[in-house]
């Protein structure tokens, strides 16, 4: 591709914004400093938070009803790559790549490899596909894969994942991740105990082929595409099933997996004390598993799910290690602009959880004081930290105004005129 959103542009906008921002900046510090806390540290928390970036996530997304594609949308995994690299290179946080089998399979696995290196960019987590039937396959998932009653079905799906594990091993990865559509649409449709036992089965067989160093993520949902019940439905079931497989097998919280109302803070820190909290994938939610843009609907309770991995995080909980990984489906906006906005949304709640005072706040609780415990959070998450984030980009190399950059840029236009769009394109189906 011809055009790149080059670091000249970065800085030339940089340089327009830079007083203005050491201003804040400088503010922020005394007004921290009032409160004990040293800005530096926490721009230096920041400089150094992670997610990785769903290949899927630069597509249009769509809903069952229609899916609207967007100009330049990309046709490969090396233009979806393309697309990762431009986000990265704005926002710093998001070298790490998740790819999904098949949409993502690669023609050569070197070739992927250096592409994504050469941009700076790392392939973090294998997704596996058993919920949809492809081209030439020959046995259908229509009534399940990993859980399906004919043991054919199952061999076939779990031949897949480790094809996935396969390439991902060549590619770098670190990790899989399994969810699985598997369930019912219908009361009396499947055995509950039968099918799980399947699940456990299947997995087994997954589980045993893990690569060394690699871990294992069991995400689960209450349901879609099945209505009536799912296979693999909650956080407990899927602890159970982490724990069933051993110590490199953990749970992977996706937000919009739970049904609404759902205190998902609070799963997060049994999952943390039960040692099996793998990892999670980003994103936010009204009804369920909606796949809107992390923090644009439910701020605080990112904040407060941060506040439970900032809380393991400075105990030094051993173990605790989750893997950060957004998953969203962007159907109206630009998926670049999207995936910028959300990395940073998940940078702010992570520092301004750090801005919580934990000794005052065990004090709160210990004397059994809930206003000036919820107060001690609300002062966290009140705090506007814009500018340590800011901070923390530009002195990455990122942009102090990422969507300006972004807009200003043309990126999107340019990409349109070089991208065609192709007759049939694998990405953005979440
Ligand atoms: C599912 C789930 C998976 C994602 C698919 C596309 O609802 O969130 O993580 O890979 O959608
Ligand atoms: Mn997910
Ligand atoms: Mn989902």
């Amino acid at each position: 591709m011809a055009f790149d959103l080059t670091s000249d542009r970065i800085a030339a906008d940089n340089e327009r914004r830079l007083d203005f921002l050491q201003d804040d900046y400088d503010h922020l510090g005394l007004q921290l400093a009032r409160r004990h806390i040293d800005v530096e540290a926490l721009t230096a928390r920041a400089a150094a938070f992670r997610v990785a970036v769903p290949s899927w996530g630069v597509g249009t997304g769509g809903t069952r009803f229609a899916r609207f594609p967007g100009p330049g949308e990309p046709r490969s995994v090396f233009e979806k790559l393309e697309d990762c690299g431009v986000v990265f290179k704005l926002v710093r946080s998001t070298p790490g790549i998740s790819l999904h089998i098949p949409w993502d399979r690669p023609e050569s696995i070197p070739v992927l490899r250096a592409f994504a290196e050469s941009r700076g960019l790392f392939i973090d987590s294998m997704n596996s596909n058993t919920f949809q039937d492809q081209e030439g396959q020959p046995l259908s998932y229509k009534f399940g894969s990993l859980t399906h009653t004919d043991p054919a079905v199952r061999r076939q799906a779990i031949e897949h994942n480790l094809e996935c594990m396969r390439i991902g091993l060549d590619l770098g990865a670190r990790s899989h991740t399994v969810w699985i559509g598997d369930g019912g649409n219908f009361p009396g449709q499947v055995h509950f105990r039968e099918s799980l036992e399947r699940y456990l089965e299947s997995l087994r067989a997954i589980y045993q082929n893990l690569p060394a160093g690699w871990r294992l993520f069991l995400e689960h949902k209450p349901y879609e595409p099945a209505f009536y019940s799912t296979v693999l439905n909650d956080w407990g079931t899927s602890y159970y099933c982490a724990r069933e497989l051993g110590d490199r097998a953990f749970s992977l919280v996706d937000l919009g997996h739970h049904a609404p109302n759902t205190n998902v803070e609070q799963i997060v820190a049994r999952l943390i004390q039960l040692g099996k909290l793998g990892g999670f994938h980003f994103n936010d939610s009204s009804f369920g598993d909606d796949d809107l843009d992390a923090g644009s609907v439910k701020p605080f309770q990112l904040f407060l799910i941060f506040n439970e991995l900032v809380d393991a995080e400075l105990g030094q909980l051993p173990g605790f290690d989750p893997a950060y990984m957004l998953d969203q489906s962007h159907n109206v906006t630009d998926p670049i602009e999207s995936l910028m906005t959300s990395a940073v949304e998940l940078a702010r709640a992570y520092v301004q959880a750090h801005l919580v005072d934990r000794r005052a706040l065990s004090s709160h609780q210990a004397s059994n004081d809930p206003m000036m415990a919820l107060h001690e959070l609300k002062q966290a998450f009140n705090t506007d930290v814009a500018p340590i984030l800011a901070m923390a980009r530009y002195r990455a190399g990122g942009a102090i105004d990422p969507l300006a950059v972004y807009r200003a840029s043309d990126y999107r236009q340019q990409v349109a005129r070089a991208r065609p769009p192709a007759a049939r394109t694998s990405a953005g189906i979440v």
